[in-house]
This record gives structure tokens, C-alpha cells and sequence, in this order.
């Protein structure tokens, strides 16, 4: 087992990672920015290294930094939790070189299973079915228009190198093809240095299921069943649940094993999430593959009874997976929601600031992985993500019912979160009769955000200069928010100095417990 692990990390993930190593008695290095000074997971490690000043690429993004900071504390491993560096290849192969392991698969498996369309023709190859479309990048419009012709329309245009939505384009007709070559390629571009293309026919109303699947360093995978992911706002999940509502035991199994065939073929290792699109008549299609934990692996914790974060450790210390797939058996529902500092009112902008009072769930099946406390001063820097409400119930009717209560009873005052919106959809037909699909929530929003706002400018017949008054208006609203949120964080940023020192003892200190 390793001596000391360092968490490459911050936020909730990296306190979920510390609760793991503290259960293991294997002492842990949290790394933070300026910003981070008096975040949880730096009270809560054993040693604590400055890495840099608030921006990410200065600090969490900086491979340097973090590798310094790993062999001054001695550390012998590094788990990268998700996001940052999770999924960069160049940090696992510096780990590598600098005799540290790295928490995950090896960079080959990341890359080779990473890149949208290498994983397509991993599938394709292995048999696991995948989306009418190309499978390999587009040359040029006129052959979009071609595929298009051949795949049926609608079809979509996706960013090869792009993720969450990011350079796609759904196309209606023939007539809508160039136009929309041209915007996907740009915009991939911009978000990923790469603005080549594929096109899949587009799935009308599909759900996004995922499979997780781990496996050791001696050729053993096993999938612990799925996770539900389809209630998504503008392609960032917001509830997810294992296990779907819409799985059957054969569906399960096909997926399951088809997932493990694709990493087993990419030689992929550790834990990791194949992602599949399930249509109307419960086809299911290879999407993609993230070479990460994620953040909704609670909800499969919680129904195989596994810790995967320890299971992730332990792999990549050689260990060799301690049961095999007859042994997993799933029990009971679990639900995820992911908590967030964004106003929805304003269209769901992160509302960063000092919170205020944060009073967290309790009892019975509520599990709260959160990286926030009263006093604490979310970073506008980073993902506003506070933590997770995790409910568990022996079916999804009382883990509903829990997840209800936990989302009534949870508390965060001083700053505007995504609460409300829950406490709608956990009560929403659709929602409890499990009949959702990946565009639900985005046309429930709309749907509802009119009702709520009312929505004058589109239902009124507002002359040209009444719109404009409306628009200056809501842009002087905006900005005198931005304003007020940006002095909140000036304010919530100057801690007094007693708490600035008691920062300084926990940088580069000796480990709080006795070495073993
Ligand atoms: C699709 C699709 C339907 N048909 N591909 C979204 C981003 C990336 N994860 C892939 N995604 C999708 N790919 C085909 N051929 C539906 C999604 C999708 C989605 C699309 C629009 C709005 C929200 C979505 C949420 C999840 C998946």
C-alpha cells in the first residue's frame, strides 16, 4: 500500500478522496490556491501545500506544481478526482516519470479510449453498437452533407475532441448542413484546439445511461451496473440515479458486458464510465467513454455497497479486484442532486460569495458529500458545485421521498443555489413516473421559466423601444449584480489574521497522526 497520497484536487471530491485515505490510515496531502486557503479539504488533510494563486491554470491545471508538491511531501501516489487534470494524459505520464503513481488507467488507455471517435472504432470492432454516423472525422461540409444523406435525418455534427455538448449541432435538413459544419467546427476550435467533426443520426428523445466498470492490473473488469443520467441542464447532469428506471435485467446485462468488452479492448484499467444513448424501444448505442471517477459514483456506491475510491487505491497499488462480477449485486435506489451556488433566476449563473448559515441533511439514507461549512467563501474561480444529496431507499419511491425531505431540510443562506429547482422536480409526473429523456429538463425549464417570468418580451407585442428599455434594463439588474457578487467576494475574501495564520500552521506541517 502506498505511503502518503497527495489529492490533485479540491472541493468535495478531494474530501471524499480524504475520508477514503483517512479509512485506510494512509496519510494524505491536500494542495490548494489562494482562494482555497480555508477550504474544507485543507482542514481535514494531514499536510497542506500552496500551489499557487486562485486561477486554475496556475494552480489545480499546473502539472509542475502539483508533481513539486507530491515528492516535497513524499508522497508515492496521486489520486486527480475529477476534472483538472483527471483526464491528462501528458500528468499521468509525469507522474510516471517522476516514480509517482497515478490514481486511474495509463495514459495510453486515456488517450486511446478519450478521443470520441478512437472509442467509437473500439466499440464498432468489439461488436458494442454504435450510433449511424462516421467514424472517422469529416473532411469537409460536402461530405457532412454526403453522411448525412446516408445516417437520415436529423443527424448531429460532434466535436471529435469535444465532451458535454460542446461543437454539436443537430441538422434538420440538407439545407442546414453547411451552416452548421461551419459553426460546430469553429466552436471546437475554440473550447478544444481541434475543430474536426463527426456525424451521428440524431436519437430523438434518448436517455443517457452509463455503465460503471472497474478493473485491476491482472486482466479482471467487472461493471457494477448503471447510473440514470438523462435530467441534464444545457449538457451539465443535475440528478443522477442508479439504478435507471427504465432497465431491465437483460438490458443490463448487455450493456454491462458490452461496456467491459470496449475497455477490456482498450486496455483500460481502474474505474471508469462507459456512456450509451437508450432509445424508445430500449436499444441501447455506444456514446463515450470518461477515463475518470465521476461525480455521481455515490449513487452507485450506495446500491453495490462498494467504496470505489478505495477499490481506485487500491488497484493501482496492485491489488487484484477482491470479488468477481457474480458477486455484485445491487439493492435498493439511490438518487443523486448536485448542489450548486447559481442563482436560477438569473438563468442559473454561479452565485459565488460568503455563505452565510449552511445547515446540511441528516438521517436516515441521506449521505451528503460536500466540501463547504458556514463562513466558507465559495471561489468564483472554479465549478460552483457545493456537494451532492445523496438519498438512499430500498426503492426509488423512498428514496424520493428521502431525497424531499434532505432537499427541505438542507440550508444555505448568503449565497443563491440550485435547491428549489429539486424540490420541483422531485415532485414533477414525468420525474416520478421515470419518464424522462436527455432533453426533459431543458424543455421543462423553458416551459416553466415563461410561467415564472413571465416572459414579457416574448409574449407581449412590445414595440422595438420597449424591448430595448426592457433589455438595458435587465443588463443594468445583471450588471449591478455582477457588481455586488464581485464586492461580496472582496469582503468574504479578507479573512481576519488569526484565521490567515491558523492557515500557516496547516501548510507543510508534520502529519497530524503518528506515522504508522
Ligand atoms: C447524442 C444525442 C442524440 N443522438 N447523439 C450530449 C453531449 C454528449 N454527451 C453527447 N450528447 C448527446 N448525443 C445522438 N446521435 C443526445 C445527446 C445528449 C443531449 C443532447 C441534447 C441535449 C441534452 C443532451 C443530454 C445528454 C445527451
Amino acid at each position: 500500500m502506498f505511503k502518503k497520497i497527495l489529492i490533485a484536487n479540491r472541493g468535495e471530491i478531494a474530501v471524499r478522496v480524504l475520508r477514503a485515505l483517512r479509512e485506510m490510515n494512509v496519510p494524505a496531502v491536500a494542495v490548494f490556491s489562494e482562494a482555497d486557503r480555508a477550504s474544507l479539504h485543507v482542514r481535514l488533510a494531514d499536510q497542506a501545500y500552496a500551489i499557487g494563486p486562485a486561477a486554475s491554470r496556475e494552480s489545480y491545471l499546473s502539472v509542475d506544481k502539483i508533481i513539486s508538491a507530491a515528492k516535497k511531501a513524499g508522497c508515492d501516489a496521486i489520486h486527480p478526482g475529477y476534472g483538472f487534470l483527471a483526464e491528462n494524459a501528458a500528468f499521468a505520464r509525469a507522474c510516471k516519470a517522476a516514480n509517482i503513481t497515478f490514481i486511474g488507467p495509463t495514459a495510453e488507455a486515456m488517450e486511446r479510449l478519450g478521443s470520441k471517435t478512437a472509442a467509437r472504432q473500439l466499440a464498432s470492432q468489439v461488436g458494442a453498437p454504435t450510433v449511424t454516423g462516421t467514424l472517422d472525422p469529416l473532411a469537409s461540409a460536402d461530405q457532412a452533407l454526403a453522411a448525412a444523406r446516408k445516417a437520415g435525418f436529423p443527424a448531429v455534427l460532434k466535436a471529435v475532441a469535444g465532451g458535454g455538448g460542446k461543437g454539436m449541432r443537430t441538422v434538420g435538413g440538407e439545407g442546414e448542413v453547411a451552416a452548421a459544419f461551419r459553426d460546430a467546427s469553429s466552436e471546437a476550435l475554440n473550447a478544444f484546439g481541434d475543430g474536426r467533426l463527426f456525424l451521428e443520426k440524431y436519437l430523438l428523445r434518448p436517455r443517457h445511461i452509463e455503465i460503471q466498470v472497474l478493473g485491476d492490473e491482472h486482466g479482471n473488469m467487472v461493471y457494477l451496473g448503471e447510473r440514470e443520467c438523462s435530467v441534464q441542464r444545457r449538457h451539465q447532469k443535475v440528478i443522477e440515479e442508479a439504478p435507471s428506471p427504465g432497465m431491465t435485467l437483460e438490458l443490463r446485462r448487455a450493456m454491462g458486458e458490452a461496456a467491459v468488452r470496449i475497455a477490456r479492448a482498450g486496455g483500460y484499467t481502474n474505474a471508469g464510465t462507459v456512456e450509451f444513448l437508450v432509445d424508445a424501444e430500449r436499444k441501447f448505442y455506444f456514446l463515450e467513454m470518461n477515463t475518470r471517477l465521476q461525480v455521481e459514483h455515490p449513487v452507485t456506491e450506495m446500491v453495490t455497497s462498494l467504496d470505489l475510491v478505495k477499490l481506485q487505491i487500491r488497484i493501482a497499488a496492485g491489488e487484484k479486484l477482491p470479488f468477481t462480477q457474480k458477486d455484485v449485486v445491487l439493492g435498493g435506489h439511490a438518487i443523486e442532486c448536485r448542489l450548486y451556488a447559481e442563482d436560477p433566476d438569473s438563468g442559473f449563473l454561479p452565485s459565488p460569495g460568503k455563505i452565510r448559515e449552511y445547515r446540511a441533511p441528516g438521517g436516515p439514507g441521506i449521505r451528503v458529500d460536500d466540501g463547504v461549512y458556514s463562513g466558507f467563501t465559495v471561489p468564483n474561480e472554479y465549478d460552483p458545485m457545493l456537494g451532492k444529496l445523496i438519498a438512499w431507499g430500498s426503492d426509488r419511491a423512498e428514496a424520493i421521498a428521502r431525497l424531499r425531505r434532505a432537499v427541505a431540510e438542507t440550508e444555505a443562506t448568503g449565497i443563491k443555489t440550485n435547491l428549489g429547482l429539486f424540490a420541483q422536480i422531485l415532485e414533477t409526473d414525468d420525474f416520478v413516473r421515470g419518464e424522462i429523456y436527455t432533453r426533459w429538463l431543458d424543455e421543462w425549464l423553458s416551459k416553466n421559466s415563461e410561467r415564472r417570468t413571465g416572459d414579457l418580451a416574448a409574449k407581449a407585442d412590445l414595440s422595438l423601444d420597449q424591448k430595448a428599455v426592457l433589455i438595458a434594463a435587465a443588463l443594468g439588474h445583471l450588471s449591478q449584480q455582477t457588481r455586488a457578487s464581485e464586492m461580496q467576494n472582496q469582503v468574504g475574501a479578507t479573512d481576519s489574521r488569526w484565521k490567515i495564520e491558523g492557515r500557516r500552521e496547516l501548510v507543510d506541517r508534520e502529519p497530524r497522526r503518528p506515522a504508522k
